[in-house]
């Protein structure tokens, strides 16, 4: 399908996603939303797919919402626009997707990265909510996904006083997995992605199923969901191919099933 707002592509067995409205910084209209979730969706369903990126470019991977298009909203649009509805459909992709983060993550665009399940981030990564210049607040998980990732003081400072952070001081805090050279960040992300899909399938999408629990519940409840999706991977070809070819002294051939 083609897109107004993004571009994609197959490499290997990933699906690469890449924001692309250079002349706002790749700022999140209520298009580029859509055209996320759908190209998202279409890689989920995917057999070939295993992993996705999902990029911007290297000056920007967003730089937040659309203030043009958000300024003549009312409380009322907001609280019934598909923009909202867009942020918990890439929430429920099951895939691992990985953010390709160079140049500005601001606002929405830091939240977008903080929707993935990584994030490898260019030396040129700025992260920031600067909302708080615009009289808001950060409105999709920002103030909540901060708080859990760097804790609540620098959350504060984020949210509050508009603190961003280099891509030094985010691997610090533990926002970003790793950083790399802004030449070929999106190779970084998509060689990591890669690595991934070449896993067995079924435990990986549990796997980020299982890690993503944690930040909905309580310990002991986290702990039992964990188990029994750790028995409900027993019952998969893939756990026992991958037994038989430990023991076997070979590589593993998975099949999803
Ligand atoms: N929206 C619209 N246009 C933007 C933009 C944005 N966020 N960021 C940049 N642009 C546009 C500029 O308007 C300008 O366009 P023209 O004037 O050339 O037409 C062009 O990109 C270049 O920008 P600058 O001239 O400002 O370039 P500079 O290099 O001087 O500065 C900058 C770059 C990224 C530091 C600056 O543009 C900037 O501060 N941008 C705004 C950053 C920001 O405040 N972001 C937070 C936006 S609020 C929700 C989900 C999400 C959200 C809310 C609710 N729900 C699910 C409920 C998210 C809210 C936000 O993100």
């Amino acid at each position: 399908m083609a897109y107004e707002t993004i571009l994609t592509e197959v490499r290997g067995n990933v699906g690469l996603v890449t924001i692309n409205r250079p002349k706002a910084y790749n700022a999140l209209n209520s298009t580029v939303m859509s055209e996320l979730v759908d190209a998202l969706a279409v890689f989920d369903a995917d057999d070939a797919v295993g992993a996705m990126v999902l990029a911007g470019s290297e000056k920007a991977f967003a730089a937040g919402a659309d203030i043009k298009e958000m300024s003549g909203k009312t409380a009322v649009d907001m609280f019934k626009g598909s923009f909202v509805d867009s942020w918990d459909a890439i929430r429920a992709i099951r895939k691992p997707v990985i953010a390709a983060v160079s140049g500005y993550a601001l606002g929405g665009g830091c939240e977008l990265a903080m929707l993935c399940d990584m994030i490898v981030a260019s030396e040129s990564a700025k992260f920031g909510q600067p909302e708080i210049n615009l009289g808001i607040i950060p409105g999709a998980g920002g103030t909540q996904r901060l708080a859990r990732t760097v804790g609540k003081f620098l959350a504060m400072e984020m949210v509050l006083n508009n603190r961003t952070l280099s891509a030094a001081e985010a691997a610090n805090f533990g926002l970003v997995n790793r950083v790399v050279p802004v030449e070929g960040f999106v190779d970084a992300a998509v060689s990591l992605a890669q690595e991934i899909a070449e896993r067995a399938p079924t435990a990986v999408q549990i796997g980020k199923e299982a890690v993503n629990h944690a930040f909905e519940t309580t310990l002991a409840e986290g702990v039992a969901v964990e188990r029994r999706l750790f028995q409900l991977l027993f019952s998969t070809e893939d756990r026992t191919e991958g037994m038989n070819a430990f023991v076997e002294k070979r590589k593993a051939n998975w099949t999803g099933k």
